[in-house]
């Protein structure tokens, strides 16, 4: 068995904080070649520049849709690196862990390019479970959701490192989460302010990996560094059947290029897309074939093996019933040319 990219420790430091480092969660060859698709997609960082900095006098910083400017979603046109990196097998395991249970979705996963001088990329402190739920984040941490912030290039405090407030630290100041919802400006500057001296920085090397949840105070901060840039990975994972958790429905996405995907993606992989796995009961010899025709370059052999493995009788009763499901049409047209060549 690999060995494990996290420590008992970093998966308690997540529970007890909502936030951990976790430096050199990635190889140097995964990084090298998700940076490859980085500078596909969005371009070498030779036009990024000097600093901009829009913020008035003692502001912590504020959200500008400049900031979310190079944000692709997966599926991208790019190489499989980048397209699978989200779902790499090591976040599906913290993920997994993280909320004690042995299925999970991922529901947002996106590339996140920054340039110094693109935008003020300074924002306020916030929590994110208002655009995860419609509810708000249970005491629980397994009860919601995970994000998991991926850095693909090396990200100082100049490089727009993400800061955050632990659970405990935000807690001592009775910052809680729902307070990042309030438009009363005095609460909004008070949260600010007692916020800013618990700060930690998630500042680390290519390849960190930084899973945080719904109820953490966080902020993106701005590139100083001149021609400075960022590549980042944002990855959010839920319990399979959590409906109370969504950002991403999959499918409205059809048009983008999930062949990338459904080409090289392991089933496991799949499976946290809500592809049913191998052995399921969707899987039949009608589905697959479909299936087949939707993605001609899919290796569906997993599927095709586990359903030869079910016993023929009850494969038999499967299909019989399928074809009842899928075919009535046929099925009237074939009756009737029997009972005409019956009555002939
Ligand atoms: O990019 C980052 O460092 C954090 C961004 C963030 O927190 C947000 O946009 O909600």
């Amino acid at each position: 068995m690999s060995k494990s990219r996290f420590s008992k420790d970093q998966m308690k430091a997540w529970r007890r904080d909502g936030a951990v480092v976790i430096p050199d969660f990635f190889t140097p060859e995964e990084v090298a070649a998700v940076v490859a698709d980085f500078e596909a997609v969005f371009g070498k960082p030779e036009h990024a520049g000097e600093e901009l900095n829009k913020k008035g006098e003692g502001v912590v910083g504020r959200f500008h849709p400049s900031q979310f400017k190079d944000i692709q979603p997966i599926p991208i046109d790019c190489s499989p690196a980048l397209n699978l990196i989200g779902v790499h097998p090591a976040l599906i395991a913290f993920a997994k862990q993280a909320l004690e249970t042995d299925d999970v979705r991922v529901y947002q996963c996106q590339s996140w390019a920054k340039f110094t001088g693109d935008s003020d990329y300074d924002q306020p402190f916030h929590t994110d479970f208002s655009n995860h739920t419609l509810t708000v984040p249970s005491e629980d941490a397994a009860k919601n959701s995970i994000t998991i912030l991926c850095y693909f290039s090396d990200v100082t405090d100049a490089h727009g490192a993400m800061h955050f407030v632990t659970r405990p630290d935000a807690n001592s100041v009775g910052a809680d989460p729902e307070l990042s919802l309030s438009r009363d400006p005095v609460v909004h500057a008070k949260l600010q302010t007692d916020l800013v001296p618990l700060t930690r920085s998630s500042a680390s090397t290519a390849g960190t990996a930084i899973p945080y949840t719904i109820d953490i105070y966080h902020r993106g901060t701005n590139l100083t560094a001149p021609k400075g840039h960022r590549y980042a990975l944002m990855t959010c994972f839920r319990k399979a059947h959590d409906d109370a958790i969504q950002f991403t429905a999959w499918a409205f996405h059809h048009t983008k290029p999930w062949q990338k995907i459904f080409e090289n993606a392991t089933t496991e992989q799949l499976a946290v897309f809500g592809v049913p796995r191998p052995g399921d009961p969707f899987w039949t010899e009608t589905t697959i074939a479909r299936a087949q025709m939707r993605y001609p370059g899919w290796d569906l052999t997993p599927y095709r093996k586990a359903l030869a493995k079910k016993k023929p009788a009850k494969r038999k009763a499967a299909a019989r019933k399928n074809a009842r499901r899928v075919m009535p049409a046929k099925r009237k047209v074939a009756r009737k040319a029997a009972k005409r060549k019956r009555a002939a």
